[in-house]
């Protein structure tokens, strides 16, 4: 019998969907496909990791403030030691930049490779404790010279990555990645410590009946967003109501809008004129996937893949998700500026 979800499908793993990254470039030598493998088993030890955080005792403060000011946890902790040694042993990449980390990583010269790596080694890490989904994010850059990399090879729009996704450490594991060629999903096999191709060629549905954000905030937001969500609620046009799905962890959020369209914002507010997200290893990675599965990524002001960071962990608002949600709250923006509000 084949392996996989449907007895049709062939086995296919991560690493095999690097085509359009080789295709792009004919000296390729497999290196990508190699550090796509280390990305893959760190992903499958913070797996096991979060699975038996509650028995092994890994959930609770591990006693660190992160950059952002947050309390770290040990989960966080360990995941970001898991993830630096995964990329700096693969031999492939220059400079990387985690969420838990204050400045970027320059990767010692012997270990030199030409990717760059953002990350957030675990997104949603408030929702760790109650064991409620959580994951990891990344996007990847090439640097122009892997021997001189600078700050600079990273501080670029979302738009020159190669490649990004996430694994979700949900009811089961799942592993999402685009190369510029449509998004692909795979699910953990735990017998066979492999992700199986599960949902190929992830097509978000052009409307959504759902919406997703944190309305504790809602005091505090601006007009086109609260003119959004009002709309969601009190539809106009004789349509029924949105569903509210709102968890915290911009993974599932995410991972579920892809699935069942809808859309997913972490807009700004009067306390947080930036929103909350991380603009490198949270917006851009996820602005990528939402945009090559047919969505669209927005800041309010812009597409949000064409954004420039001046700074590492910069922040962004966010309005990601199904097309059509997308170009509705770019409407709400648009008349809000030409009323000059
Ligand atoms: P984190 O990186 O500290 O986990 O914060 C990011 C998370 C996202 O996963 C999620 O979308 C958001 O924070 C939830 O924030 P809030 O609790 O303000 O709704
Ligand atoms: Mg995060």
């Amino acid at each position: 019998m084949k392996v996989g979800v449907s007895s049709e499908k062939e086995e296919v793993r991560p690493s095999q969907f690097c085509g359009s990254i080789l295709s792009k470039h004919s000296e390729s030598r497999g290196d990508f496909t190699i550090l796509l493998s280390n990305i893959v088993l760190g992903c499958k030890f913070v797996c096991s990791a979060v699975n038996k955080a509650g028995l092994a005792k890994l959930i609770g403060l591990a006693g660190e403030t992160n950059v952002q000011g947050e309390e770290q946890k040990k989960l966080d902790v360990l995941s970001n030691e898991v993830f630096v040694k995964a990329l700096v042993s693969s031999g492939r990449t220059c400079l990387l930049v985690s969420e838990e980390v204050e400045e970027a990583i320059f990767v010692p010269p012997s270990k030199h490779g030409k990717y760059i790596v953002v990350f957030d080694p675990l997104d949603g890490s408030s929702n760790i404790d109650c064991g409620v989904s959580i994951g990891t994010i990344f996007g990847i850059y090439m640097a122009k010279d892997k021997d001189n990399a600078t700050l600079d090879d990273v501080l670029q729009p979302g738009n020159k990555m190669l490649a990004a996704g996430y694994c979700m450490y949900g009811s089961s594991c799942t592993f999402v990645i685009s190369t510029g060629n449509g998004v692909n999903g795979f699910t953990l096999d735990p017998s066979l410590g492999e992700f199986i191709l599960t949902h190929p060629n992830i097509k978000v549905p052009s409307k959504g009946k759902i919406y997703s954000v944190n309305e504790g905030n809602a005091k505090n937001w601006d007009e086109p967003t609260t003119k959004y969500v009002e709309n969601c609620k009190f539809p106009q046009d004789g349509s029924s109501p949105k569903s509210l799905r709102y968890i915290g962890s911009m993974v599932a959020d995410i991972h579920r809008t892809l699935l069942y369209g809808g859309m997913f914002m972490y807009p700004a507010d009067l306390k947080s004129p930036n929103g909350k997200l991380r603009v490198l290893y949270e917006v851009f990675p996820m602005s990528y996937l939402m945009e090559q599965a047919g969505g669209q990524a927005f800041t309010g002001k812009e597409r949000a893949l064409d954004l420039v960071p001046s700074h590492i962990h910069d922040r962004s608002p966010v309005f990601l998700g199904s097309y059509d949600e997308i170009e509705h709250i770019k409407e709400l923006y648009a008349a809000c500026k030409s009323n000059g509000a």
